[in-house]
C-alpha cells in the first residue's frame, strides 16, 4: 500500500484528528505542511475540494483528494477500518452527526479562543504560518516576534477572534462543555462503551482548550476524560502540539511598565485610524466555505480574504494592526470576566 498524503497545519486540532485516524488504523501516511497558497494539494486538488487542511490524497484510490476531518475519518473507517472500527455499523449514523456537530461548533469556538490567548500573549507562536517552520523550539527572537505578528493579523482576520463578545463564542462554549460535562458522567466512552470517532474528536478539539485558563479549570472532569482516551487509544500517547508547548513555555513579559506605555502611544496613534475603517469593520464578513448541507459536512468560520494589489495588501494589514492593538484587549478582557464568573459559581 502507498502512503497516503497528509496536508496540515501540524498543530491544528482538526488535523490532529485525521493523524490520530491514519495512526489508529496504522495506515502508511506521510505529512506535508501547509505552506499557504503554495500547498501543492491546493493546487493539484479538483476545484470543488475544499482548500484547507486537513486535506489527503490517496493515491491508492487513484489519487483521491478529501477534506474536512470528519468525512476523511470515515472514509478512511470504510476504506481501511477493520477490526477497531471508528463509526461502529449500528452507531454509524449518529457518530457522524455528533463528530460534525462538535466540528461545527467546539471546534471553532476552541480554536478562536485559543488563538485570542496566542496572539494576546506571545504572537511569535504564529511566525510559523508565515516562515513555515512549525517545529521551532523557541520563538523568543524578534524576527519571530515580527513575523508573529503578520500571522496574528491573518489569523485574526481569518477566523474573526475580533468578534469573540459580539458571537458570544465564550457563553456557546461553555454551554456545549456543561452538555458535554453531563453526557460522560460515569460513562467510560461517549458511544456503546466503546472507543469511537466521537471520543476521539472530543479529545481532539478540546486541546486547544487548555490555554483558557478558566475553561481548563472549571472543566478538569472532560480534560481528564480526554487524557483517558489519549493515553489508552492515541499510538501518540502524549501528543501535544508544538504551539501549545510553546504557548506553555513563553517567557514572562518583561519591562511591564515600559510595554504599557509603547501600548498607550501605539493606541492613541491608531486610534483615529478606526474611523478610516469603520465601513469594513461593520461588514458581515463572507464566509469562504459555508457548509449547506450540515448533515454531511461541517460548518466553518473562515473568512475569505481577498488582496489583489500592494495597496490592498498595505491597507488589509494596517486594519488588522488596529484591531490587534484596539479590540484584542477588550475581547481578553471580555473572555477573562467571563472565566471569572464562570469561577465564581460554585
Ligand atoms: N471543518 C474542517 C475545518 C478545517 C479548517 O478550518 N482548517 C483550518 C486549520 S484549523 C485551515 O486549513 N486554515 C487555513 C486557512 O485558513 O487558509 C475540518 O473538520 O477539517
Amino acid at each position: 500500500m502507498q502512503s497516503i498524503v497528509l496536508y496540515q497545519i501540524p498543530f491544528s486540532h482538526f488535523c490532529d484528528k485525521v493523524r490520530w485516524g491514519l495512526e489508529f488504523y496504522s495506515l502508511p501516511y506521510e505529512a506535508v505542511n501547509f505552506t499557504g497558497r503554495q500547498t501543492p494539494a491546493y493546487i493539484k486538488a479538483p476545484r470543488e475540494v475544499q482548500k484547507l487542511t486537513p486535506l489527503i490524497e490517496d493515491p491508492n484510490n487513484d489519487s483521491f483528494f478529501l477534506s474536512d476531518s470528519t468525512p476523511i475519518l470515515l472514509y478512511l473507517d470504510e476504506r481501511y477500518g477493520n477490526k477497531p472500527k471508528l463509526f461502529p455499523v449500528n452507531k454509524k449514523d449518529e457518530i457522524v452527526q455528533y463528530c460534525l456537530t462538535l466540528d461545527s461548533g467546539l471546534g471553532l469556538y476552541a480554536r478562536r479562543l485559543a488563538y485570542l490567548y496566542i496572539i494576546s500573549e506571545h504572537p511569535a507562536i504564529l511566525s510559523a504560518l508565515v516562515d513555515f517552520r512549525y517545529d521551532k523550539s523557541s520563538c523568543n527572537d524578534w524576527k519571530s516576534y515580527f513575523l508573529g505578528l503578520a500571522g496574528s493579523c491573518v489569523i485574526i482576520s481569518r477566523v474573526g477572534v475580533d468578534r469573540i463578545q459580539e458571537e458570544h463564542i465564550f457563553e456557546k462554549t461553555i454551554c456545549v462543555l456543561d452538555e458535554i460535562q453531563n453526557d460522560i458522567q460515569g460513562k467510560e466512552y461517549l458511544f456503546d462503551n466503546q472507543f469511537t470517532a466521537a471520543d476521539l474528536t472530543l479529545t481532539s478539539l478540546m486541546a486547544p482548550l487548555s490555554l483558557v485558563p478558566g475553561i481548563h479549570e472549571k472543566y478538569r472532569v472532560i480534560f481528564d476524560y480526554c487524557d483517558r482516551m489519549r493515553k489508552l487509544h492515541d499510538p501518540k500517547k502524549d501528543y501535544k502540539s508544538n504551539a501549545q508547548r510553546l504557548y506553555e513555555t513563553r517567557p514572562k513579559k518583561s519591562f511591564p511598565i515600559v510595554r504599557s506605555i509603547i501600548w498607550l502611544l501605539l493606541s492613541i496613534f491608531l486610534y483615529p485610524l478606526q474611523f478610516l475603517f469603520a465601513k469594513d469593520l461593520k461588514k458581515k464578513p463572507e464566509l469562504q466555505y459555508p457548509s449547506n448541507d450540515a448533515e454531511k459536512k461541517a460548518k466553518n468560520d473562515v473568512r475569505v480574504l481577498k488582496w489583489a494589489s500592494k495597496i490592498e495588501s498595505l491597507k488589509f494589514f494596517l486594519r488588522s494592526f488596529c484591531i490587534y492593538c484596539l479590540i484584542l484587549p477588550k475581547q481578553l478582557e471580555h473572555v477573562q470576566n467571563e472565566e471569572k464568573k464562570l469561577l465564581s459559581k460554585e
